[in-house]
């Protein structure tokens, strides 16, 4: 007696749970084997259901190989430089890091995205160029199906564009993104200020160029507020003992107490506060206290 073919499909989805690649060809090759060899009706249905799942496996796994390349987190959050080539990406990675990398007057001196991490008021922030994303990216061409992989697993994104370029360069590279279904933070930095002076800027683009430090500085600034993230201070009296945590939006004193220490969260007894939430320097405060970007909290215990 075979098994009933409801059993049978139940058991083979089972069987199947969480197998990829070459494991869950061999596994769905046993079960064809175990399935009773009728011509038509359920176990035939079955049978079609199982040769599909063949193909489509290995399809899946030559797609989710090559589709992805992985930029391995550091930092508090991760922020993508995206543009057409040529638009001073590594150089802008280059100015704001350590990192030494190939900068050239050409397009695609970068071919792999590319990571470093900056510190933008004492938090570490990751930068990864995505190397020129040109017409077609959706549709492979220059290995765009990946670049834009890699760029979906970003927090934010930083489009980055010549003055000096065509604006339509822009327009299609953020075409792109959107057509990738890509919808993240974002902000638009006009590169290599400095060789276009007096020319327009894209609505609401942000001039910087590596030559000009200030320039540099009030892009680190946009690029911590693209975060979304908030830091805060561990102090005494109103001054910060050293780096500030990052933390999300809408945290509290208490998660502050927790960073800290998850005991101490449910220990303290209540904070002191200064900078933009507290109402007055040094305002008394309980767990349920939002903190905001700049805030300097002492802990009492
Ligand atoms: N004057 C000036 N030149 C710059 C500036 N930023 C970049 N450049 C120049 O622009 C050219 C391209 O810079 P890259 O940083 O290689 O550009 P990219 O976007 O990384 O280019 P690909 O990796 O090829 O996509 C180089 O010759 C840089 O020296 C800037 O702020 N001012
Ligand atoms: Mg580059």
């Amino acid at each position: 007696m075979p098994m009933p073919h409801r059993t049978f499909v139940q058991v083979a989805k089972r069987r199947l749970v969480g197998k990829e690649g070459r494991e869950r060809v061999k596994a769905v090759r046993e079960l064809l084997a175990e399935l009773p060899d009728y011509r038509s009706g359920p176990y035939a249905d079955i049978r079609k259901w199982l040769t599909a799942e063949i193909e489509e496996t290995r399809v899946r796994s030559k797609v989710v190989h090559r589709d992805s390349i992985a930029v391995p987190r550091e930092g508090a959050a991760q922020i993508a430089l995206v543009g057409p080539p040529n638009a001073g990406k590594s150089s802008l990675l280059q100015a704001l890091s350590a990192i030494r990398i190939k900068t050239g007057d050409y397009a695609f001196t970068t071919t792999r995205p590319v990571a470093s991490t900056t510190r933008i008021g004492g938090v570490l922030v990751q930068l990864v160029e995505i190397p020129g994303l040109i017409e077609g990216a959706n549709e492979d061409r220059g290995g765009g199906r990946a670049l834009l992989g890699v760029l979906r697993n970003a927090d934010a994104i930083v489009f980055c564009h010549a003055l000096n370029a065509p604006p339509m360069e822009l327009a299609v590279v953020q075409e792109e993104v959107r057509a990738a279904g890509i919808d993240l933070p974002a902000l638009v930095v006009a590169t290599k200020a400095d060789e276009a002076v007096g020319r327009e800027l894209p609505d609401g683009a942000l001039p910087v160029s590596v030559l000009d430090d200030e320039s540099l500085d009030r892009f680190r600034e946009a690029v911590w507020a693209l975060t979304g993230l908030v830091r805060v201070f561990l102090g005494h009296g109103g001054e910060p003992d050293g780096d500030p945590l990052a933390l999300h939006p809408g945290a509290t004193v208490a998660d502050v107490a927790d960073e800290i220490h998850h005991d101490l969260a449910e220990s303290f007894t209540a904070a002191r506060i200064w900078g933009p939430s507290a109402r007055f320097a040094g305002q008394r405060v309980g767990g349920a206290h939002e903190v905001r970007d700049g805030d300097v909290v002492e802990i009492l215990r």
